[in-house]
């Protein structure tokens, strides 16, 4: 008997300690997805970025905006300080290079939740045209029954596809797949990234909604100055003329461009893929990974995503 109430003690507090999502735990535990800010996957580092605050506590105005940190807080690699972004606040990244599609997550964002459960929660979008926005599909599998407190905890298993799953140091990563074709959005060439704070009250007016429209509950309310979600920094994966794989570097060589009817490729790694990518976002494969017969497209702006075992590369051509 007594074994058999320490192994349900066991149970209970691993169930604490992991919730019971369905979902990638905690950063460390088997199985986690998260992106340790020293991990060489990342290439660049966002450095611009606007923010348009929220209030401290949505319902009640006189306490004022969110204040801590300011928008050079997200710049750089990820270092812990941040900007506190308030109920429902938003910061909208503009980025040097457009990062692609590429094989697996292209970016991570990271949060400075101080525990692995003391978490706050962002919704993310991109956009190819820094107009049409699009979100990742996201996933709260956390309770409605009771709000989640000032300091409440929340389980990285119970949460898919919203930012800040991950506690401080470590990136919550996004792969672009996941976010449903359109023609509005090129997935090769994401110009925007933006977060959105999760309000995370689940009763009255002020609920956030995943995708599949349950409230999301978050810690709330957050009374000061940091509420809300904190910004640290997002690390980019798959940028354009940038090799995400820096042991086996890849040495590309594609010409004629302009090109009119034949496109050669030289490498020297093994080519998996070849594909054209027009500005609408429909893709056009290509068998023949060497010297490419382009005769049969329209004339125009192509992006060319070419994709070895590990890593790929993406060059703009103009076909005449
Ligand atoms: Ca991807
Ligand atoms: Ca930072």
């Amino acid at each position: 008997m007594k074994n058999t109430i320490q192994i349900l003690c066991f149970s209970f507090l691993t169930q604490i300690a992991l919730g019971q999502g369905s979902f990638a735990p905690s950063a460390g535990q088997t199985g986690s997805t998260a992106m340790h800010k020293d991990s060489s996957s990342f290439v660049a580092w966002i450095d611009r970025c606007t923010v348009r605050r929220g209030l401290q506590q949505i319902n009640d105005t006189s306490l004022g905006f969110a204040n801590v940190g300011d928008s050079s807080d997200a710049f750089g690699k990820a270092d812990g300080t941040t900007v506190s972004l308030g109920d429902g606040g938003e910061a909208i990244m503009e980025l040097s290079q457009p990062v692609f599609n590429g094989p697996g997550y292209d970016f991570a964002v990271f949060e400075n939740g101080f525990t692995a459960t003391f978490l706050e929660l962002a919704f993310v979008e991109v956009s190819s045209n820094g107009i049409d926005f699009f979100r990742f599909p996201s996933t709260s599998q956390t309770q409605v029954v009771s709000q989640v407190g000032t300091f409440g905890n929340l389980f990285a298993t119970e949460i898919h596809n919203l930012a800040g799953k991950y506690h401080v140091n470590y990136g919550t990563p996004f792969d672009l797949d996941e976010i449903p074709d359109t023609g509005l959005l090129n997935k090769f060439a994401i110009t925007h990234i933006k977060i959105i704070d999760v309000i995370g009250k689940i009763n009255e007016s002020f609920s956030t909604f995943d995708s599949s429209g349950k409230a999301i509950n978050d810690p709330w309310p957050t009374p000061f100055g940091s509420s809300g979600f904190d910004l640290d920094a997002i690390g980019l994966i798959h940028v354009n003329g940038i090799n995400s794989v820096k042991q086996e570097k890849l040495v590309l060589s594609i010409f004629p461009n302009p090109a009119h009817d034949f496109l050669t490729i030289e490498s020297n790694l093994p080519i998996s893929q070849v594909q054209f990518i027009d500005l609408t976002g429909r893709v056009f494969d290509y068998q023949n990974h060497r010297k490419i017969d382009i005769s049969g497209l329209n004339s125009g702006v192509y992006f060319v995503r070419i994709t070895t075992n590990s890593q790929s590369y993406v060059t703009k051509l103009v076909k005449k």
